[in-house]
């Protein structure tokens, strides 16, 4: 278990000063400009040696994704952009940190922001957080008063501007192009890729979209040292993480903890256990509700990181939001509930997903009802194929997974309600 002082985000609970010289009082904005004054490649080259991977989904590596920056101008101004538009469902990570922690992420945008020669950085923050907002700007506000932003910011010699766009509720708009669309004043459409975001991003310039977590640990891994940051979790799965723990379990929480800690360690240790024990648990999703669900019994031994969740459970750490479900849920309906939601978040450029999206939501409902045909399942497993891997951004793969993982893992209840025309305990909405 992760000791107290190896935790980066000492005051996620609030119960600290929240101000600037709160934040300063727990060693944030330390040497920020000595940081800065050792340069670009240093800067670059320590986020790769900390194995440091992007927490807001993919996991892609974030020194690589950086290092992806031209490395001379050729006149367009390069941008650094912060995804908070966290709308996964069961993640709310990112909303700790920016409520209770916020100058971790100011700092973060700035030595991240010099390292890609961006003399501004954009945060887009989710349209539902308000309070977020607030405490986010004041740390802003709070941080151009000091001198830490702004001309020569934090005395580095680096100016450096940083503006807080407000979102209006679309899910869509995590993902990350068509959250440079909403940006730039459109309709937040996801734009084919490439060109990654390196080559051609907000205003059609270089820039590098990096999730709220992965930001806001940078300025510790430079100061405590990539070292430090890669003796947590296993070898491609280094650090310490936010997990958001959601569900049936006796305390749910956000806690900061070792990559690669087993599912048990963490429940018992951070959320009192599984509701009912564990003889109780039927299903987790393990990293947001875009990765499919594992049976109960696959995760108690678990390892939570980006390898073993992908290659051994045919899942994926996700966001690290936790949802578990004991043996009172309607797994069938919990999937479906995913399913309308992908449906209505679809922002319809696309056939595949546009349609699918309603498709599979339609089959779902007679699923949760037991009004369908036992072979129906396999048709709505291959409409989750036709859908997969065919549609512009991700959103097509969430919504195709989820319904993958269902049928994989609980086909002997969906079978099951079909043949007894058993219809849902609780109604279909
Ligand atoms: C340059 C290349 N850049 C990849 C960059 C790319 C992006 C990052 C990851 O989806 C996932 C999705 C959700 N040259 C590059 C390159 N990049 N190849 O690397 O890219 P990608 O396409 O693997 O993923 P993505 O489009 O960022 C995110 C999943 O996360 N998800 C979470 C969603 C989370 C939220 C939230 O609330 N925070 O919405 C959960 O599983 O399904 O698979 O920057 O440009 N050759
Ligand atoms: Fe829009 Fe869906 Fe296509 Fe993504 S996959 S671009 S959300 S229609």
């Amino acid at each position: 278990m992760l000791q107290d002082q190896d935790r980066i985000f000492t005051n996620i609970y609030g119960m600290g000063d929240r101000t600037l010289q709160g934040a300063q009082a727990r060693g944030h904005w330390d040497g920020t400009a000595d940081l800065i004054k050792k340069g670009r490649d240093w800067i670059i080259d320590e986020m790769k040696k900390s194995g440091l991977r992007g927490r807001g989904g993919a996991g892609f590596p974030t020194g690589l994704k950086w290092s992806f920056m031209p490395k001379e101008s050729d006149g367009r101004p390069a941008y650094l952009v912060v995804n908070a538009d966290e709308s996964e469902p069961g993640t709310c990570k990112d909303r700790e940190i920016m409520r209770h922690d916020p100058h971790t992420l100011v700092e973060g945008c700035l030595i991240a922001s010099f390292a890609m020669q961006a003399h501004a950085c954009y945060i887009y923050i989710r349209g539902e957080y308000i309070r977020e907002k607030e405490a986010l700007q004041r740390a802003i506000n709070e941080a151009y008063d000091a001198g830490l932003v702004g001309k020569n910011a934090a005395g580095s010699g680096w100016d450096f501007d940083i503006y807080l766009t407000h979102g209006a509720g679309a899910y869509i708009c995590g993902e990350e192009t068509a959250l440079i669309e909403s940006l730039e004043g459109k309709k937040g459409m996801p734009r084919m890729k490439p060109p990654f975001p390196a080559g051609a991003g907000l205003y059609g310039c270089p820039t590098t979209v990096n999730n709220v977590e992965s930001i806001a640990v940078v300025p510790t891994i430079l100061r405590r040292g990539a070292d430090w940051f890669a003796g947590f979790g296993r070898p491609n799965n280094a650090g310490t993480k936010l997990f958001a723990v959601s569900g049936h379990v006796n305390n749910p929480c956000v806690v900061e903890e070792a990559m690669s800690i087993s599912f048990e360690e963490l429940i018992e240790k951070h959320c009192g256990g599984i509701r009912g024990g564990w003889d109780n648990l039927k299903a987790v999703i393990p990293g947001g509700s875009s990765v499919p669900c594992v049976r109960g019994e696959k995760m108690r031994d678990a390892i939570m990181d980006f390898d073993y969740l992908r290659s051994d459970l045919q899942s994926g750490l996700g966001t690290a939001a936790v949802i578990v479900m004991d043996k009172d849920t309607d797994i069938i309906k919990a999937i479906w509930r995913l399913s309308k939601f992908y449906k209505h978040e679809s922002c319809g450029q696309c056939t595949p997903c546009r349609e699918g999206t309603g498709w599979m939501m339609r089959v779902m409902d007679r699923l949760v009802r037991g009004d369908a045909e036992v072979e129906e399942i396999d048709m709505l497993l291959d409409v989750t194929k036709q859908v997969e891997g065919h549609t512009i951004c991700a959103l097509g793969d969430a919504a195709a997974w989820p319904i993958q993982g269902l049928i994989r893992n609980f086909r002997d209840e969906i079978e099951d309600r079909i043949k007894h025309k058993r219809t849902s305990p609780i109604a279909a909405e």
